[in-house]
């Protein structure tokens, strides 16, 4: 838990998040400022600020629970694909200093360069 950290308030219930996926070390929820439908965010539920400081297991476990999220958002919104990326760093865009992998929804034709938006 860090302070200030507003993915930590939501892996601790404190501030509300649509919560999608759950294991014990991860946690899922949709994205506020979605790029598309269906965006969803996966975090560790442990703070670390991005993936040079996350310990290899919890990494994993990150990863794991990206495929999965993957996958049923997927079918959740009919996707035809999803971007599935990190910025990891602030000089890469990330904006929250809590590690998140994005999914993003991709559909046939869509005409979005969201792994772009995402870097700001
Ligand atoms: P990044 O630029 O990679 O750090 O992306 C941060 C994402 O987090 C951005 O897509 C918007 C989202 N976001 C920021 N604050 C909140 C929040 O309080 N709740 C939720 N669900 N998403 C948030």
């Amino acid at each position: 838990m860090s302070d200030d950290c507003i993915f930590c308030a939501i892996a601790d219930g404190d501030i509300p998040g649509r919560i999608v996926h759950e294991t014990d070390t991860t946690l899922a929820f949709l994205d506020a400022n979605p790029l598309a439908p269906g965006h969803t965010l996966v975090i560790p539920k442990a703070h670390h600020e991005r993936l040079n400081d996350t310990p290899p297991e919890l990494a994993a476990d990150v990863m794991t629970a990206l495929r999965e999220v993957t996958i049923a958002v997927e079918a959740a919104v009919d996707a035809d694909a999803s971007n599935v990326a990190f910025n990891n760093g602030e000089a890469a865009g990330q904006e929250v200093p809590h590690l998140h992998g994005h999914v993003i929804p991709r559909f046939e034709n869509d005409g979005g360069h969201p792994i772009h938006a995402i870097a700001g």
